[in-house]
């Protein structure tokens, strides 16, 4: 039995870069299906005159009148464009360009907000609709992800493209959106070819493929190749992947180092041998402590408040690592009898800052009894997301709110504690 062959023995690897089409924008044509086909471009935040539109509750938001939507001709502020839509883009606008500069271009456009309420919600869906026929996947972002065709049924058919239609018709099924899909030996050419044919699109690649389609393409399409490297490449007179591919790899190494040269001449050539990692998305974080000896709350003030906060402090290293941000935090206690208490708030705002987790751990705190002795505490974040996937957080703001909240009188007391 020691001799079975692997599951992908005698099967070409096949990776698929999934990549959503316009997404916020797409997201806000769902809401407003009268502005399909029409230069729509997201960004400059929320302005009375959206909140207008938003606000009405009387009439569907599908029967607004296209004429009474924001124009960007009429837009006057510092605003960047987080994304347009396709109809946009033939007037030359598109991410993070200067919405008054947009303007210029496509005055008739129309402007709207993000909402990333909704993104969030569409995010996590397209990203179940996937792991429910294709289990192994890598969540790349917001709007991305790979995923490891190789052993998953059809994934070999044609190639990958029999199982790439079937989740681009799944994901369209499950939320209306369409997504474009590259699907290659590996993730560094997938990723490159989920752009060849956006929108809607499905590109395959293979390795023979190198010269046509991926060597004509600027550097900075290799996933890692950023502006500083493009810049310096560019000085060097290598604008195009093949040109790169063209250099001596000593000659790589000996100008970029030499991890950096090795991996530049390596992806020129279209290896890349990175495995599609699944990482399933935490739902919470937390960080405990068990005491040596049982504390109690006046008696060991300052020993408990110490622990507190470096608790909270933990918490927030673990978030800000991770790359998350949680709008609801909690404590647990358990008591000298065993017995356990939890409460949590949930603010208005993500936050991963220290002294913000802190300060509403410390309101939890103030809802539970505490005139007996305590074996353990435990901060808890849980409602998280994706650091750039929710609203920049203001600590004052947060705590503005979370000071709002009753706390209730029999547990005023507490308010002495820690
Ligand atoms: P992208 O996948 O880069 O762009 P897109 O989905 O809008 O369009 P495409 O069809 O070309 O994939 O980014 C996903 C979302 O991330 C995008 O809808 C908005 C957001 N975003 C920003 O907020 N700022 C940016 O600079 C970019 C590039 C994207
Ligand atoms: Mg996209
Ligand atoms: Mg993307």
């Amino acid at each position: 039995m020691t001799d079975l062959p692997p599951p992908s023995a005698g099967k070409l690897r096949r990776i698929a870069h999934l990549d959503m089409d316009a997404f916020f924008a797409s997201i806000e044509l769902l809401r407003y299906p009268q502005l399909k086909g029409l230069p729509v471009v997201i960004g400059g935040g929320r302005r009375k005159v959206d909140e207008a539109i938003r606000a009405d509750a009387e009439r569907a938001l599908r029967f607004i009148p296209v004429a009474e939507f924001p124009l960007l001709k009429d837009y006057v502020g510092r605003g960047v464009i987080t994304t347009a839509t396709y109809a946009a883009r033939q007037f030359g606008v598109g991410s993070a360009m200067g919405m008054m500069k947009a303007a210029k271009l496509c005055p008739q456009a129309i402007v709207l907000p993000v909402d990333f309420d909704e993104v969030r919600k569409y995010s996590r869906l397209f990203k179940s609709t996937i792991t429910e026929i294709a289990p192994q996947m890598q969540d790349r972002g917001v709007d991305e992800v790979y995923i490891d065709f190789t052993d998953v049924p059809g994934g070999q058919r044609e190639s990958g493209r029999v199982l790439a239609r079937l989740i681009q018709k799944a994901i369209f099924e499950a939320t209306g959106l369409t997504c474009s899909i590259g699907v290659a030996p590996n993730r560094l050419l997938a990723k490159m070819a989920s752009e060849f044919n956006k929108p809607n699109g499905i590109s395959i690649v293979h390795e023979a493929d190198l010269q046509d389609k991926v060597w004509p393409l600027n550097v900075r399409k290799i996933n890692g190749i950023g502006p500083k490297a493009g810049e310096k490449l560019a000085k060097l007179h290598i604008h195009t992947i093949g040109e790169l591919a063209a250099q001596d790899a000593g000659w790589l190494v000996d100008n970029f180092g030499k991890a950096t040269g090795a991996w530049m001449h390596a992806v020129a050539w279209g290896r890349d041998d990175s495995p599609v990692v699944t990482e399933s998305e935490p739902v919470s974080m937390s960080r405990e402590t068990t005491f040596e000896r049982d504390l109690h709350a006046v008696r060991d003030k300052v020993a408990l408040g110490a622990i507190f906060t470096d608790l909270c402090t933990r918490l927030a290293d673990d978030l800000q690592r991770k790359g998350y941000v949680a709008k609801t935090i909690g404590i647990k206690l358990r008591y000298d009898d065993f017995r356990i208490a939890t409460r949590d708030q949930t603010a208005e705002f993500y936050t991963s800052d220290a002294k913000t987790i802190r300060k509403i751990a410390g309101l939890c705190l103030k809802r539970v009894p505490l005139s007996q002795r305590l074996r353990l505490l435990g901060v808890r974040a849980a409602t998280l997301a994706k650091a750039g996937d929710a609203p920049v957080v203001e600590p004052n703001l947060l705590l503005a709110h979370a000071q709002r909240v009753q706390i209730a009188p029999e547990f005023i007391a507490n308010d002495q504690l820690f």
